[in-house]
C-alpha cells in the first residue's frame, strides 16, 4: 500500500501505558525461554515457529537441559544447498537483443545508485534535481532507505563494486539507535525485507543481525488488546532501567485513519518477513502467539477469521482494540493491496503447506471477482473500489500488482479455475498496460477511471502523476515468467524507453507530475522503491527464469526475495 505521509501528531491518545514496556520485556524473555535453541532446525521445518500448541519438544523423555545447549545458529550452508537453482542463474546462451536490454537496465541501476551515492548517501532518498538528500518522516529516524532497498538489486545485477559500497555503509554507518516515529509497514517491507533478502543471498552475518535487531524494535506495536499492531511505532531504545522512558514500546494509529484503526495492508503485510525473523533467530516471538501474550503475526489471521466479512470482502480499516471493522471501504489498491499478496505468498513460501493462507486467498479472490471486477464499455477488465456497497469505478496504479498476483496463484487454483484466473490476470495486466499506452509519456497515471466516458485514463489533475512506481512492470515480469508471451518483454521495454526519455535527469531518475504531457515537470524525488522494485523487475523480465527462480523465492511487497521453505530439504 502507499499511505498519506502525515506525521502521527494528530493520532489518537498513546496507548502504551508506562507499564507496557516492562510487560513486553517479560513476554520477550518468556518467549525466548520457550523458544529454546532449535539448533538443528532445517530451513524446511517450520513447526518450531508456526504451531503454537504443537511446538516440537524434545521427544527423549529426558529433562529439558536448555541452559547447556549451544545458542541457536541458523545453518546458512544447509539453506543454500536446499535451493533448486543457482541464485543468479546459469546464464545460458541467449539472443543478443535480450542481453543488450538487460545490460541497459543494469546501466540505469548504476546511474541511479551512483547519483544517490554522490549526493545523498546516508539520507533516505535522492533529490535528483537539487542534488541533495531527502529524509522524510516514514522511517522513525532510520537512514539509508535507498541503500537497504538497493542492496539485493545491486547483488543480483552483479554490480559488485556498488554492492560493496552499500555493504560498507551498512557495516559502518547504519545506526539502529534512533528515536523517532516510524511506519511499521514501511520499515518492515523496506528495511527488514531488504536486510533479510541480502542475508539469504550472500550469507553475510551483518545483514541478519541488523534485521533481527530492528525486528525486535517493531514488536511493541503488537501490544494491543487484539494483538493487531498499530501503524506507527517509536523506535526509541527500550530503556531497561526506566519504566517511564517516553519512547519505549509506544505505538499509535495514524492520525488520518478512521477512529484509531489499523490498516489492512499494513498489518496484513508482515507475515513473510516475521516468519523469517523467527526462522533466523530461533525465537518464535515474531511468528506466533507466545504464551499469554498476543505478540506475533499468526495471531492476525485469527482475528481476521473471527470478524464477519461484508459479502466476503475485507474492509481496509480494523480497530486494534475491538477487532471489528471501522469503515467499509474495500480496495485491492492502496490500503488493501499487499494483504492479498501476502496470503498467496505465505502459502507459496511455506512450500504450499500453509493451507489456511491459501483458503483465505481463494475466498477473498472469489469475493473480489464477484463484487469488484468489472468490464468497461470498451472491453477492459478492471477492479473497482467498494464503499459500503457502492462501486467507485477507479483503479489505482498500486492495484496493478494484482495481474501478477492472480497469475502467480492461478497455477494452484483447481483445474477448472486455472485458465480462468490466467485469463483474468492477463486482462488486468492488459488494462494496466492501456493506462500507460494511452498517455503521452507512455507512463501510467497514479489512478485511472472508467466513468463518464473515460477508459483507463486519469480524469482528475491530482491523479496524473507517476512516481517511478513498479506495479505495472511487476505484473509484466510475472506474466512473462508464467506465459513467455513476448508481448510482456515488449511492454517492459516501452517502459524502459519512457523512463529514459521522461524521468532520467542529470543526477538520477525523477517522478513526473503529469503523464499526459511530453514536457512534464519533475517531482525531484528518486524513490527508494525504484531501485528495489522497478529496476529489479525490469531486469528480471530480461533474465532467464532461473535468476531468482520462482521455485525458490517469493518477493516481498518491496521486491525483496525471501526463500521458499522447501520441506523436502536434504542436508
Ligand atoms: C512500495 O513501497 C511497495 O510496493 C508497496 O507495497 C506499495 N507502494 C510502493 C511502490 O509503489
Amino acid at each position: 500500500t502507499d499511505l498519506p505521509r502525515s506525521p502521527p501528531a494528530a493520532a489518537e491518545p498513546r496507548h502504551a501505558s508506562p507499564a507496557a514496556p516492562r510487560r513486553l520485556r517479560e513476554k520477550l524473555r518468556t518467549a525466548a525461554r520457550m523458544a529454546g535453541p532449535p539448533a538443528h532446525t532445517a530451513p524446511g521445518s517450520r513447526q518450531q515457529v508456526q504451531g503454537g500448541e504443537g511446538r516440537a519438544e524434545p521427544a527423549t523423555g529426558a529433562p529439558p537441559a536448555r541452559e547447556t545447549r549451544a545458542p541457536f545458529r541458523f545453518d546458512y550452508q544447509r539453506f543454500r544447498r536446499s535451493l533448486r537453482h543457482p541464485v543468479r542463474g546459469r546464464r545460458p546462451s541467449e539472443d543478443p537483443e535480450t542481453r543488450a536490454r538487460r545490460m541497459k537496465i543494469k546501466e540505469m541501476m548504476k546511474f541511479a545508485w551512483d547519483n544517490y551515492k554522490q549526493y545523498a548517501l546516508g539520507k533516505n532518498e535522492l533529490r535528483p534535481l537539487t542534488k541533495n538528500g531527502h529524509i522524510g518522516n516514514m522511517f522513525g529516524g532510520l537512514r539509508g532507505a535507498t541503500v537497504i532497498d538497493a542492496l539485493d538489486t545491486l547483488y543480483i545485477m552483479e554490480l559488485e563494486e556498488e554492492f560493496q559500497e552499500a555493504k560498507k555503509w551498512v557495516e559502518k554507518s547504519f545506526d539502529l539507535n534512533v528515536n523517532g516515529e516510524a511506519s511499521l509497514f514501511e520499515v518492515n517491507i523496506r528495511y527488514i525485507g531488504g536486510l533479510l533478502a541480502t542475508y539469504y543471498l550472500t550469507g553475510e552475518e551483518v545483514f541478519k543481525s541488523k534485521a533481527l535487531e530492528l525486528g525486535e524494535k517493531l514488536l511493541p506495536a503488537f501490544n494491543t488488546p487484539t494483538g493487531i499492531p498499530r501503524g506507527v511505532i517509536n523506535l526509541g531504545r527500550q530503556d531497561t532501567r526506566s519504566l517511564f522512558s517516553p519512547c519505549s514500546g509506544m505505538s499509535w494509529s495514524w492520525g488520518w485513519a478512521s477512529a484509531g484503526s489499523s490498516i489492512l495492508a499494513e498489518f496484513g503485510t508482515l507475515h513473510l518477513e516475521f516468519l523469517h525473523l523467527s526462522e533466523l533467530s530461533g525465537n518464535p516471538v515474531f511468528a506466533e502467539k507466545a504464551s499469554t501474550s498476543q505478540l506475533g503475526v499468526m495471531n492476525i489471521r485469527k482475528v481476521l477469521n473471527r470478524v464477519e466479512k461484508p459479502q466476503g470482502l475485507y474492509p481496509n480499516f480494523l480497530s486494534p482494540v475491538t477487532g471489528n471493522w471501522v469503515q467499509h471501504h474495500v480496495s485491492i489498491g492502496g490500503l488493501g493491496d499487499s494483504f492479498y499478496e501476502y496470503l498467496i505468498k505465505s502459502w507459496l513460501m511455506s512450500d504450499k503447506k500453509d493451507s489456511e493462507a491459501k483458503k483465505m486467498y481463494d475466498d477473498a479472490l472469489e469475493a473480489i471477482e464477484k463484487h469488484l471486477i468489472k468490464k468497461s464499455a470498451g472491453g477492459l477488465t478492471y477492479i473497482a473500489e467498494w464503499r459500503g456497497g457502492i462501486l467507485d469505478h477507479k483503479m489505482g496504479h498500486l492495484a496493478c500488482f494484482s495481474g501478477g498476483m492472480i497469475a502467480l496463484g492461478a497455477e494452484h487454483a483447481g483445474e477448472e479455475r486455472k485458465q480462468h484466473h490466467m485469463d483474468l490476470a492477463a486482462e488486468i495486466t492488459n488494462t494496466c498496460h492501456e493506462s500507460y499506452a494511452r498517455s503521452d509519456t507512455k507512463l501510467g497515471p497514479e489512478a485511472f477511471r472508467f466513468d463518464a466516458g473515460s477508459e483507463a485514463m486519469a480524469t482528475r489533475l491530482s491523479e496524473r502523476y507517476y512516481i517511478l512506481r513498479p506495479e505495472v512492470v511487476e505484473s509484466y515480469m510475472y506474466m512473462w515468467r508464467l506465459t513467455h508471451d513476448p508481448k510482456y518483454r515488449q511492454w517492459g521495454w516501452e517502459v524502459v524507453k519512457a523512463l529514459e526519455k521522461h524521468c532520467r535527469v542529470e543526477a538520477g531518475f525523477s517522478g513526473i507530475r503529469d503523464v499526459y504531457t511530453t514536457t512534464p515537470t519533475h517531482d525531484n524525488m528518486q524513490q527508494s522503491f525504484f531501485l528495489a522494485e522497478t529496476l529489479k523487475y525490469l531486469y528480471l523480465l530480461f533474465c532467464e527464469d532461473d535468476v531468482l527462480s520462482l521455485d525458490d523465492w517469493v518477493f516481498n511487497t518491496e521486491a525483496h526475495p525471501l526463500p521458499v521453505n522447501h520441506t523436502n530439504f536434504k542436508a
